[in-house]
């Protein structure tokens, strides 16, 4: 039976402001839930949830002796990714969401979701989830509420945000909050009105992730997925906080966030913009070979930046746990990553062993003889199938790596000294080059490419832009935002931070990597440090400053003349064309780009030129 309005408004805590309460009664009204549940955050709550969900099937319990406190969840095979067709930017004008965002009419998407959502719930309990991004009071964080019909999304948030009742506490005292509405899609009433079962991984064919830019709105349906069901990771910290960003005057942004520790103690701060599939989990948890230096995680995957009281660019973590992809992490690749899911971890599509663990492609060099594979089949070595799903997740608390900065919770943030934008390429772009200035900073962030590497991804060679790597995740026209970052440039002045173009991924002719990665990358970080203390000088080259010759730290290191300049190799022809698709590219977003990328095209091209004068 669903709940009358007085029976809503009675389960509020009671300290649960009226329009909060008010907002929860109309989403009820709309999905007919058979209860309602305001999330306290405890762990009692979390264990419930645990034995609930390993009794209705959706988890499966791990071997506790192996696995302390850890369950695998398998999803059905369609929902096991965010869906970027299917996401939309809400905003009353077309060119407000841009070219590279699926827009919606926020009047029309209303309609269609009231109809999506009426009913939804029926026979579930709806969950009402206060959260924080970001430490709770801090000036950076901000609270929101998600309302959600799945028990999976409650215990991942708890994980990922900070939720239940001191997030409610600081909405009570007055604090603004984003309302994030999602559901699973499959009521437990079939569509002529009889009751169903319920299934272990509930979702629905339609699937709709909606963001209202103007009303600071989230309405997600159809998916129990990560990205499309976890309403404070993409959907708030990228999409609505990237407009409520621009609105206040700060950065919301795809950024893992380091603290760098030299051999003198100085610290330094980095964030880093990274494309998918592009090692941005294992720089986040990097391990210097060169002696003498600490890597500390601060945050795996998103920044937010504000200007402090001293003029420089703080950065915060919005985010308490990491939702990272499981396939490839191992003790070699990444030991911090490893160790930090040894227990308290919720795992969906990895791989189940024999003896009640978790495996999945390149944890080990041999497989197990058996295993359950993601989609609950038997699964041997040779059988054709992948045993985890390429985009199967953890789900950790971010305080259990080893590597976590003690002031990763600081709400004040940390004072930010570079800025990184990389990518995978071949050709072309050097393994690290610093920006003659902030605009030329930005000119670089908003042309970030990779190339595709396999012929399922489109014609091996062509670039997939994927400017600040924010393509899925800006909230507005991504010109606009190009145009938000050189004014928060001007803002900042001499204060702001280097900003540098790395890329882990150049080959040689025959194809083979040119640079090891994973903790030599520490070297190229350390050269970027060094040009902060203005311990080095750079040379000026067409992609911008490259270390000069001897510069870089290759000690220790395995690596010839020839292969260190091949890293480097700028040829301007090749740069030519580059220069060539960049104008290409910015043509789609026609007069909203900012003339000052205009004029960095100008720069590049004249540098060019006088690159292929001097070969002549
Ligand atoms: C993520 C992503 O899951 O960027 O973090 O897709
Ligand atoms: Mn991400």
């Amino acid at each position: 039976m669903a709940l009358e309005v007085t029976t809503i408004a009675s389960t509020a805590p009671a300290n649960a402001p009226e329009e909060l309460v008010t907002w929860v009664a109309g989403v009820a009204e709309l999905t007919k839930p058979d209860a309602i549940h305001w999330c306290d955050g405890s762990e009692a709550e979390r264990d419930r949830l645990n034995a609930q969900m390993v009794a209705s099937g959706t988890f499966v319990q791990l071997n506790p002796e192996k696995r302390p406190n850890s369950y695998l969840a398998r999803s059905e095979p369609s929902d096991v990714a965010r869906v970027e067709s299917r996401t939309f930017i809400c905003s009353a004008d077309p060119d407000d969401a841009g070219p590279t965002n699926n827009w919606a009419d926020p009047v029309e998407m209303k309609k269609t979701l009231a109809w999506l959502f009426a009913g939804c719930m029926r026979g579930r309990t709806m969950y009402v989830i206060p959260f924080s991004m970001g430490p709770l009071g801090g000036e950076i964080s901000k609270l929101g509420i998600e309302i959600t019909d799945s028990p999976y999304v409650v215990v991942n948030m708890r994980m990922m945000t900070r939720i239940g009742k001191p997030a409610l506490d600081a909405i009570a005292a007055g604090g603004t909050w984003v309302p994030a509405v999602h559901s699973v899609g499959y009521p437990l009433v079939d569509p002529d009105g009889n009751a169903r079962a319920d299934v272990p991984w509930p979702c629905s064919d339609e699937k709709y992730i909606t963001h209202f830019p103007e009303t600071h709105e989230i309405w997600s349906y159809g998916s129990g997925y990560g990205g499309n069901a976890l309403l404070g990771k993409k959907c708030y910290a990228l999409r609505i906080a990237s407009v409520l960003a621009r609105e206040e005057g700060w950065l919301a942004e795809h950024m893992l966030i380091l603290r760098i520790t030299g051999p003198d103690g100085r610290e330094y701060h980095l964030t880093a913009a990274f494309p998918s599939a592009c090692g941005k989990t294992n720089l986040a948890m990097l391990r210097p070979t060169i002696p003498g230096w600490k890597v500390e995680t601060v945050g795996d995957d998103i920044a937010w930046m504000r200007p402090g009281a001293d003029g420089r660019l703080y950065a915060i973590n919005p985010e308490a746990g990491f939702f990272g992809v499981a396939p490839g992490t191992s003790e070699e690749t990444n030991p911090t990553c490893l160790h930090a899911l040894n227990h308290d971890v919720i795992f969906t599509n990895v791989a189940l062993t024999d003896d009640g663990d978790i495996w999945w492609e390149g944890l080990t060099d041999v497989p197990p003889d058996h295993l359950i594979d993601w989609q609950g089949l038997d699964w041997t070595p040779g059988c054709g199938r992948p045993a985890a799903h390429p985009n199967s997740r953890f789900t950790v608390h971010a305080s259990q790596a080893e590597s976590i900065s003690p002031d990763w919770e600081d709400p004040a943030g940390v004072p930010i000294d570079v800025i990184l934008f990389g990518g995978r390429r071949a050709r072309n772009i050097p393994l690290i080059s610093e920006s003659y200035d902030w605009e030329h900073g930005v000119f670089v962030g908003a042309t970030v490419s990779s190339e595709q590497t396999a012929a399922a991804e489109g014609t091996v060679g062509s670039l997939r832009r994927d400017p600040f790597a924010m393509l899925p995740f800006c909230g507005y026209n991504m010109a606009d935002y190009w145009a938000h970052w050189l004014k928060v440039g001007l803002v900042l002045g001499d204060k702001a931070p280097k900003i540098f173009q790395v890329n882990w991924f150049r080959k040689d002719a025959d194809g083979k990597w040119l640079w090891p990665g994973f903790g030599d990358n520490s070297r190229p970080i350390e050269w970027a440090l060094r040009r902060v203390n203005g311990e080095v000088e750079a040379v000026d080259a067409i992609s911008g400053r490259i270390p000069a010759p001897g510069d870089l730290n290759v000690e220790g290191l395995d690596i010839s003349e020839q292969q260190l300049s091949a890293l480097f190799e700028l040829d301007p022809d090749a740069w030519d064309r580059e220069a060539a698709l960049t104008e290409e590219y910015f043509a789609q977003f026609g007069d909203k780009v900012p003339e000052a990328l205009h004029q960095q095209l100008w720069y590049l091209r004249e540098r060019i030129a006088k690159a292929q004068d001097a070969a002549e």
